[in-house]
């Protein structure tokens, strides 16, 4: 009996779908809803990609004209990826609030279904200054389940928590290729855009942050405002007191400059500075996602004094330093804090 060669002679391809359902069979009696949240997510992002792609080519570039809530005037593509993860996100009954970097206060789903049990926040477009350059842009995002008693009357109640609530965070990188990396606490997988068929295609499995980098990344022309740990610590990478020299890439876009970290190892540093005080990168929709991302991955993320997933948020827009990275260089960082 001659067995029927397979046409497709590679493994075959397992989708994002795919791979959030065999990861809810590890849960018994699943409802699939949360399965069909991150459906949710997945497509936004995909709509996201489409406008990101072809920028140059339709009238999307530039400013919106309207200042945010962080005071940045908002690009046009911002409010598109705004819209299309509240529209995606707003359709799924089991999502009751969601809190965007685009918005002032949280949203409240208006079908407050008694049944909804996560919110979701996240940022639509993180790095969007570097949209009209075509540098390597973002979205990123954290889902929380409802805190036992909440209400609609207290949106703030289901995204103040700390970030080791987290039941599953992530992020897409708009870069030469659409990757989303996501975790849900057992362990990080990567997906690429297979823009052919439209589906995020597993790429990436089980990511583990190298245990060493040869690269820091940190806005350099700040230094002289940074606290002194953070001189310290560059200048002995730079010394080569870490085994070996050290390069330095900074993209300004904190979804790139992380992947890259992800992949290669190595530190990301945002510390405080003259004009932020707490540094620039908000906690509960940049910092947090990151931050399980890294240590699902085997990697660290603080705040210079304690774990960023330990934070108890105080505001849904409020910033704290990060320093994110590899094992190694993470540890010799709070060696010298201390
Ligand atoms: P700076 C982009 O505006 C962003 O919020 C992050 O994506 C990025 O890491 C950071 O700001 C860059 O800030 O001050 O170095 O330009």
């Amino acid at each position: 009996m001659i067995h029927q060669k397979f046409i497709f002679e590679t493994p075959a391809s397992i989708t994002i779908q795919q791979h959030i359902l065999q990861d809810q069979q590890r849960f018994p009696g699943a409802s699939g809803e949360f399965s069909f949240l991150l459906s949710a997510i997945t497509l936004a992002t995909k709509k996201i990609q489409a406008k990101v792609r072809s920028a140059g080519l339709i009238d999307i570039l530039g400013a919106h004209g309207v200042e945010n809530v962080q005071g940045e005037i908002q690009q046009k593509l911002d409010v598109y990826a705004n819209e299309a993860m509240i529209h995606c996100l707003a359709s799924r009954p089991s999502v009751g609030v969601l809190a965007s970097e685009e918005n002032e206060q949280p949203l409240v789903m208006p079908h407050l279904s008694p049944s909804a049990k996560y919110a979701v926040v996240f940022d639509p477009l993180d790095g969007s200054s570097n949209i009209d350059v075509n540098v390597s842009v973002g979205t990123t995002f954290s889902i929380f389940r409802r805190p036992d008693g909440a209400d609609f009357e207290d949106p703030n109640a289901w995204v103040l928590q700390p970030g080791n609530k987290q039941i599953s965070a992530g992020y897409v990188v708009y870069g030469s290729s659409t990757v989303m990396v996501y975790t849900v606490g057992n362990g990080v997988h990567g997906f690429t855009l297979d823009p052919n068929v439209g589906a995020y295609v597993l790429s990436h499995e089980n990511m583990k942050m190298p245990e060493q980098g040869s690269c820091y990344s940190v806005n350099e022309a700040y230094a002289n405002n940074f606290p002194p740990e953070y001189g310290a610590f560059i200048q002995s990478l730079r010394d080569g007191a870490l085994g070996h020299s050290y390069k330095s890439r900074y993209i300004g876009s904190l979804v790139a400059d992380f992947h890259r970290t992800l992949l290669r190892g190595g530190i990301f540093m945002y510390p405080p500075n003259k004009t932020h005080s707490e540094g620039k990168l908000r906690l509960l929709y940049e910092a947090n996602p990151i931050a399980m991302i890294a240590e699902q991955a085997g990697g660290r993320a603080t705040d210079s004094n304690q774990r960023i997933l330990d934070i108890k948020p105080t505001g849904v827009h409020q910033r704290c330093p990060l320093i994110v990275g590899s094992k190694l260089e993470m540890e010799a960082f709070e060696k010298l804090c201390q």
